[in-house]
């Protein structure tokens, strides 16, 4: 019987078995010194020999799965964990609907499938490599040690994926598995293979953008593929979602906290223009127009996540019953898109239009608009920020149109409002919108670390409460010497 609780006394912690499963546990167990090289090459930049505060997953019981502790980052028990099995499953979408969920692979579908795994697990190391080297220039030890978890838990999401390469894809599966740890971001030769996954992730500030925009990407493709008929992959997915939540929140509470820092200094000294951008500077903070190209740039970095807004690719997999739409039960229709039609942004003649298409191949488009609503409402919560301190001015999310690389509009330019303009015209105004080399410059040098307890770099304000309900002076990483 699998349990809610997580076996610990194999070298993988796991909640399926891998005892018994003495293949599998072989192969994992093959593939976990190239994983620790991995970690110790490409992981985070120093402090592997600090003791991080992290939370550990103990159990799959929603209602107390993890447990905290100070751990050295290279011994973190990471484990395969799903979440429970629900009895009589179904497929719920697609050509398959109502059958079985399938709990081998489908052997029609296998190609198809293992790329969505591949591609899923390729962003999760993707991430650390980005990340590496901000731990030198935290702002303190408690966003040091939310940096760290976030890092520790993608690495788990990485060995998740490499579960179901290695038990259910053979040969094949176990030299993708490999690949995974080959690949590297931003490398000209061997890149991560989708495009926000190789872009740099400079400052702390870039951070936050990445996780609340990117790991939002990763909530919603991740809330989809936990539709999945293929259940392995689905209740792998479940799980991976609740550790997604926090990655989420490092990335809101984050630029909300650098928001909040911006708008106080400003009080304090009496500015009340935000577009006084050189006098807010000087205050030690990130002026707001900074952090409005910052959000256009990895907002827009992270709708390229999406694909092409028609794509047959989804379609298929659609059809296939291998990856849904979000919370794909809780929607009132067929769940097979016979012949419904979903209404898509497209470039006509010049203008921006919304066009009918068969809502199967529209399926990026309406995921990428429930992603813009969740974003919609993050940015919100910001703007009351904004707001109580009585600064005047509101961030935005730009036009779907705007600095885009994939799809519809990645031959063309767009304001942020939406209007197309000529390349002379997008080359003279770009720095407007997205962040300079002189925006970098003036976020690189506000990044002073703060490693003394309970303190916060100059730019950004104390979190309200502690991870795991800690007092302002808690320790979070016991740096080594
Ligand atoms: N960059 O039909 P198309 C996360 C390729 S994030 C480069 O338009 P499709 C996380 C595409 O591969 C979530 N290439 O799109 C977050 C295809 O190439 P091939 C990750 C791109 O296939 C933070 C061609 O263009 N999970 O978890 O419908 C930290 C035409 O494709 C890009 C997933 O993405 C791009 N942006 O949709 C850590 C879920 N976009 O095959 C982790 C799995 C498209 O013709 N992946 N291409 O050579 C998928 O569901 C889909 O593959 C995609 C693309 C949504 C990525």
């Amino acid at each position: 019987m699998l349990g809610l609780n997580v076996d610990y006394s194999t070298k993988i912690p796991n909640n399926i078995g891998l005892t018994e499963d003495r293949r599998v546990l072989k192969a994992l167990e093959g593939w976990h010194p190239g994983y620790i090289d991995w970690w110790m090459d490409m992981g985070p930049e120093g402090f592997q020999e600090s003791l991080v505060y992290l939370r550990t997953a103990v159990s799959v019981d929603p209602k107390g799965w993890a447990k905290f502790d100070y751990v050295k980052m290279p011994e973190y028990r990471w484990g395969i964990l799903l979440a429970p099995q629900v009895e009589g499953r179904t497929v719920p979408f697609g050509e398959h609907y109502g059958e079985p969920a399938w709990q081998e692979v489908p052997g029609e579908h296998r190609a198809m499938l293992r790329r969505l795994i591949v591609i899923q697990g390729d962003t999760e190391p993707a991430s650390v490599e980005q990340q590496r080297h901000l731990g030198k220039t935290a702002p303190s030890l408690y966003d040091m040690r939310n940096l760290f978890q976030v890092n520790v838990e993608e690495g788990r999401h990485l060995w998740a994926m490499v579960y179901l390469l290695h038990k259910y894809f053979g040969r094949d599966g176990r030299e993708e598995a490999d690949e995974l740890l080959r690949r590297r971001s931003g490398s000209t030769d061997h890149p991560r293979m989708l495009g926000a996954f190789n872009e740099a992730t400079p400052d702390w500030l870039s951070f936050f953008m990445f996780t609340f925009f990117t790991d939002r990407d990763g909530k919603m493709q991740l809330e989809s593929l936990a539709q999945s008929g293929f259940d392995p992959l689905s209740r792998t997915c479940r799980f991976m979602l609740t550790e997604e939540a926090h990655h989420m929140f490092v990335g809101e509470t984050g630029v909300g906290r650098t928001i909040q820092r911006t708008c106080e200094a400003m009080k304090e000294a009496g500015i009340d223009d935000p577009h006084a951008v050189g006098k807010v500077r000087a205050l030690g903070v990130i002026d707001l127009p900074t952090i409005q190209k910052k959000l256009n740039l990895h907002y827009t970095l992270s709708l390229d996540l999406f694909g092409s807004e028609v794509s047959t690719n989804a379609a298929n997999a659609f059809n296939a019953g291998l990856k849904g739409r979000f919370e794909e039960t809780k929607i009132d229709d067929d769940h097979r898109l016979s012949n419904a039609t979903y209404p898509v942004l497209k470039l006509v003649g010049g203008e921006i239009k919304r066009v009918d298409e068969p809502a199967l191949t529209a399926l990026n488009m309406r995921l990428r608009d429930d992603y813009t609503a969740d974003c919609a409402k993050g940015v919100e919560r910001w703007n009351k920020i904004i707001e109580k301190t009585g600064v005047d001015f509101r961030l935005a999310l730009p036009h779907v149109a705007f600095h885009r690389h994939i799809g519809e509009f990645r031959d063309v330019h767009a304001t942020p409002v939406g209007e197309i303009i000529a390349d002379a015209a997008w080359e003279k105004q770009k720095e407007q919108w997205l962040p300079s080399a002189s925006d970098g410059d003036f976020i690189n040098e506000l990044m002073k670390p703060e490693f003394d307890t309970g303190k916060f770099a100059s730019w950004i304000a104390p979190p309200r409460v502690g991870i795991d309900n800690k007092q302002g002076d808690f320790e979070y990483v016991k740096i080594a010497a």
